[in-house]
């Protein structure tokens, strides 16, 4: 078992799978890998999105297409077919994911006038999601995150989680991107790289 640590996976749900609304390509590729280290945690925290019908993330709620972004209260937000509507199997973790190992479970993105990429706060930072205080009550210190999408949840959660104090490991190969534009993956990457994330591969921690 890895002490003081906690496995993160953030938004493993089928809206963003295969058949999936917001497909983000090979993410079901992920899920074994997912199985296979939940046994190495006794912390695991599944994070979902968790948006109302007409969240402001959604083009429809705009009368747009998905792709473009709009200034909505002085945050840039990315517009996106519409997924993860609560209570939608869409919404549900994947199907094949190993549910009763995880610990904690976390939504976010449930205000329809703020998008939540991050797993511990809105993108404004006005409302957290309650994932700090459950790390800090289980005394965590690192962290080991995988899930999609890798330039967006993925990001701002590893971001937000250096900004708390936290070791921050990425599972690299447990981790898929839209790649809106060619290359945005790995840029996302080595920017994380260098803000003090640690990217490894999920073989790497059954040594
Ligand atoms: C995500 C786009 C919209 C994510 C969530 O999980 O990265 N991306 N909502
Ligand atoms: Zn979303």
């Amino acid at each position: 078992m890895y002490k003081n640590s906690a496995l993160v996976m953030i938004d493993l749900q089928q809206d963003f799978c295969q058949y999936g609304s917001l497909y983000v390509p090979d993410a079901d590729a992920i899920i074994p890998i997912a199985n296979s280290l939940m046994p190495l945690f006794s912390v695991i925290v599944a994070t979902q999105d968790w948006h109302p019908k007409q969240h402001v993330s959604f083009a429809v709620t705009h009368d747009k297409e998905p792709g473009i972004s709009i200034m909505v209260d002085e945050i840039t937000q990315q517009l996106w077919p519409t997924h993860c509507v609560q209570h939608t199997s869409g919404a549900d973790l994947h199907h094949q994911l190993q549910v009763q190992r995880i610990t904690k479970f976390i939504r976010k993105g449930s205000a329809i006038n703020i998008d939540s990429y991050s797993a511990f706060f809105d993108n404004a930072k006005l409302n957290s999601t309650g994932l700090t205080e459950y790390l800090h009550q289980q005394q965590i210190n690192n962290l080991y995150l995988l899930g999609v999408a890798t330039e967006f949840c993925v990001k701002y959660s590893c971001q937000d989680a250096l900004a708390l104090g936290f070791t921050v490991n990425l599972i690299g190969d447990a981790c898929r991107g839209v790649e809106l534009q060619p290359g945005d993956i790995n840029k996302t990457l080595a920017g994380l790289i260098a803000q003090g994330v640690s990217v490894i591969d999920s073989a790497s921690l059954f040594n």
